[in-house]
């Protein structure tokens, strides 16, 4: 440790500095997210002082009921990027629809994504939750952007970061070139750089799933949650402890730090209809990218995240992210078993 102190905003500047081809937009709207960010998570930490607590009454397009502080992120990070000209539109997992450009704003190059605040259920528990961002360059040339800008697959993000709001905010984001993690230090209202160019460790520690759902598990899954006990005689290793929050952005945080796998696989409770719960938009695919960078893999089960194209706006898949070595497994077991 030199003792030298970097901020968000001047690691976001040397990094642009090693693109002598950037015209500083996309610095500009990585410092807007960190901006966005800074607010949700004073709210986030006055939530419980002041009772704002409950839910907000609305349904959101996943049929959720969305919670007063899922409104206010959306909102913010709305607010923060609509008047730029940096961004030529958006799409977050609270809206049914992309967010255009207010008429009579100039539109921009890029296409932000977001989960404004992800792992709801957390929040009057006092849990960590977080927020997932995916940065796109829009295809279509000037104009409004559209649905079609927002439909890419992961592998061609230019970014990708999230924001935990637990014992202390941490941002953590990647434009391709490392996995860099910053925490907030609320006093000064700054993000300092803690954890300069994050690689997922080689010796895994954890698993993270829901095992209530093991019986709508596929046999694949179930077998390979025994090989990650070390149950699997033909293939006996050491067990992983299990821990899971049930928050996406903490439970991917945790097994990035400590090595590990995330999974939430494929629902058969309609046998006819198998179901992923995880949005491939805002959830999977920003999160696949930085597991990339940071020497992990993502895939559904039988294909890498970031190779899929989405269809749809509000897409789910199936997840398993975190050490190569053990989402290969997963691959290999549902290839043989289902
Ligand atoms: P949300 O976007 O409505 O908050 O739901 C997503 C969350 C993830 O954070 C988490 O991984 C998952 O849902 C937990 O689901 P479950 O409660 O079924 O285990
Ligand atoms: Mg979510």
């Amino acid at each position: 440790m030199n003792g030298e102190i970097i901020t968000i905003e001047r690691h976001i500047l040397e990094q642009q500095r090693a693109h002598p081809e950037a015209t500083g937009v996309f610095t500009n709207l990585l410092y807007d997210i960190a901006l966005a960010a800074k607010i949700i998570a004073r709210e986030v930490s006055r939530a419980g002082l002041v009772q704002i607590l409950g839910r907000a009454g609305t349904v959101n397009v996943q049929g959720e009921a969305q919670m007063k502080l899922d409104v206010f992120a959306n909102q913010t990070i709305i607010r923060m990027n609509s008047y730029t000209g940096r961004l030529a539109v958006m799409a977050s997992e609270e809206e049914p629809h992309i967010i255009p450009i207010p008429e009579g704003y100039p539109t921009g190059r890029y296409v932000l994504v977001f989960d404004p605040l992800d792992g709801s259920s957390n929040i009057d528990v006092n849990a960590s939750i977080g927020t997932i961002f995916g940065i796109y360059r829009r295809k279509t040339s000037g104009g409004p952007g559209t649905v079609e800008d927002c439909l890419q697959p992961g592998r061609d993000l230019v970014a990708a970061g999230y924001v935990i709001y637990g014992s202390s905010t941490m941002l953590v984001y990647t434009t391709g070139s490392g996995v860099h993690g910053f925490t907030l230090d609320p006093s000064v209202g700054e993000f300092l750089l803690s954890h300069p160019n994050i690689r997922i460790p080689t010796e895994p520690k954890y698993y993270s799933a829901n095992q209530g759902n093991e019986r709508y598990w596929s046999e694949g899954v179930r077998r390979y949650t025994r090989w990650l006990q070390g149950l699997d005689e033909e293939d006996p290793r050491k067990p992983l402890s299990a821990r899971y929050i049930g928050s996406l952005v903490a439970d991917f945080h945790r097994n990035l730090l400590e090595g590990g796998i995330f999974y939430y696989p494929l629902d058969y409770k309609d046998p006819g209809k198998p179901k992923g719960k995880l949005r491939l938009l805002y959830e999977a695919a920003p999160l696949a990218f930085i597991a990339h960078h940071a020497g992990g893999y993502a895939s559904d089960g039988r294909r890498p995240i970031l190779e899929i194209v989405p269809e749809s706006l509000h897409q789910r898949t199936a997840l398993f992210i975190g050490n190569r070595d053990l989402v290969e497994k997963a691959e290999e077991f549902i290839a043989r078993y289902g």
